[in-house]
């Protein structure tokens, strides 16, 4: 069975997207996508012999559509989950879910009416192999139980547009994610520091930081965030335990010896770096929508917490103080957790 897929948003992810589902994920056809810059929505659907419709409402409601990928502006996201979850339509949400914590319990309220999961949101470094690699090793306790982690997440330069606020919402909110599932423990408090700013930065930034974090079981984390770091694409992540630590391991690249040094190249950004995490997300969740399962992937209390969790550091970045966060102590059943 092929999966027809309306696609809401066609910028520079949505067309990647497009290409995977097009070119390398088998069973996928792109039949229909929206975009409020029309131009854009036209060229990108006569590439892949899709139709471009007026508005994400009928990419949901099209009768060749079988699920639905949103990659339209994160405010935009809560109409058209909700959209197709009133529709009962399996949808693909890149992250954030929603940019406001309100918009996000909405959308847990309408799919838990629904009564099935139909929501997946876009975390993709859960289906990064060294991720993958670290969590069996965490979860066998090949290093005891886990202490601290050490992480940083460093882009080569941010543009003008790129805000503060954005080093939590859009940056750290990747680490957030894959260290709730890394640890399968819940964010308890956050705090964020300031360091002396970089002079590579856009004058109303603040970059880089640094953010403190502490889980229900006490593991402590701190995160780098510096998007100006001017050498390129870096994400480093260390989980320390009690009898060893387990490493994040760096892209493989080919040594090169010349000129009197011995060098690899540094990945510029992120779409190389997690090509293959962007495959199989989609792998994975094209083939729970042709077999009509729930998906397994990131849920839309993982899109809560997310944003829960970089609220309190956007507070804590403004303030300077510690932030605490009770607000995912009670997880639904509906999600796994212990009460409804
Ligand atoms: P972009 O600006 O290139 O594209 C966004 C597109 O949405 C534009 O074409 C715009 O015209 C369109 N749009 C805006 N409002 C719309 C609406 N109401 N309906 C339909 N389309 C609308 O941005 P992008 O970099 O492609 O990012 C899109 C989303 O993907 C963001 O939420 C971003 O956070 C996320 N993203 C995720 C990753 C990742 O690593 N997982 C990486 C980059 C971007
Ligand atoms: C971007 O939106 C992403 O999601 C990238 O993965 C991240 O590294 C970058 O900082 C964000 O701006």
């Amino acid at each position: 069975m092929t999966v027809r897929i309306g696609v809401i948003g066609t910028g520079m992810i949505g067309q990647d997207h497009i290409r995977r589902l097009t070119h390398v994920v088998t069973g996928t056809r792109v039949t229909a996508v929206f975009d409020i810059d029309s131009a854009r929505a036209e060229e990108v659907a006569a590439s892949v012999g899709a139709r471009a419709l007026p508005s994400g409402a009928e990419v949901i409601g099209a009768a060749d559509v079988d699920a639905v990928v949103v990659t339209s502006w994160g405010p935009t996201h809560a109409e058209h989950v909700l959209g197709a979850i009133a529709a009962g339509k399996p949808v693909f949400c890149e992250k954030p879910l929603a940019t406001t914590a309100e918009d996000c319990l909405r959308i847990i309220e309408a799919e838990t009416a629904h009564g099935t999961r139909l929501v997946q949101v876009g975390f993709m470094r859960r289906y990064d192999s060294g991720y993958r690699e670290m969590r069996k090793v965490i979860e066998s306790g090949g290093i005891g139980e886990p202490l601290m982690v050490h992480c940083a997440h460093r882009n080569a330069t941010a543009p003008a547009s790129y805000t503060s606020a954005m080093a939590a919402q859009d940056t750290a909110v990747h680490e957030i994610d894959v260290l709730r599932w890394l640890l399968d423990d819940e964010i308890r408090s956050v705090q964020v520091l300031r360091p002396r700013p970089t002079r590579k930065r856009h004058e109303h930034l603040q970059d880089p930081q640094i953010m403190l974090m502490e889980t229900a079981e006490g593991v402590r984390i701190d995160l780098e965030v510096f998007v100006n770091c001017q050498y390129g694409y870096d994400i480093q992540c260390e989980t320390v335990g009690e009898e060893g630590l387990v490493r994040l391991p760096d892209p493989a690249a080919v040594a090169v010896r010349g000129r009197g040094r011995d060098s690899t190249a540094v990945l510029q950004d992120w779409k190389g770096r997690f090509e293959n995490a962007f495959d199989t997300e989609f792998r994975e969740w094209a083939g729970s929508v042709a077999s009509g399962t729930e998906p397994t992937g990131p849920s839309a209390w993982d899109g809560y917490a997310a944003t829960v969790i970089t609220d309190a550091l956007v507070e804590s970045m403004e303030s300077g103080a510690t932030v605490g966060i009770e607000a995912l102590e009670k997880r639904p059943a509906f999600y796994g957790g212990a009460e409804r």
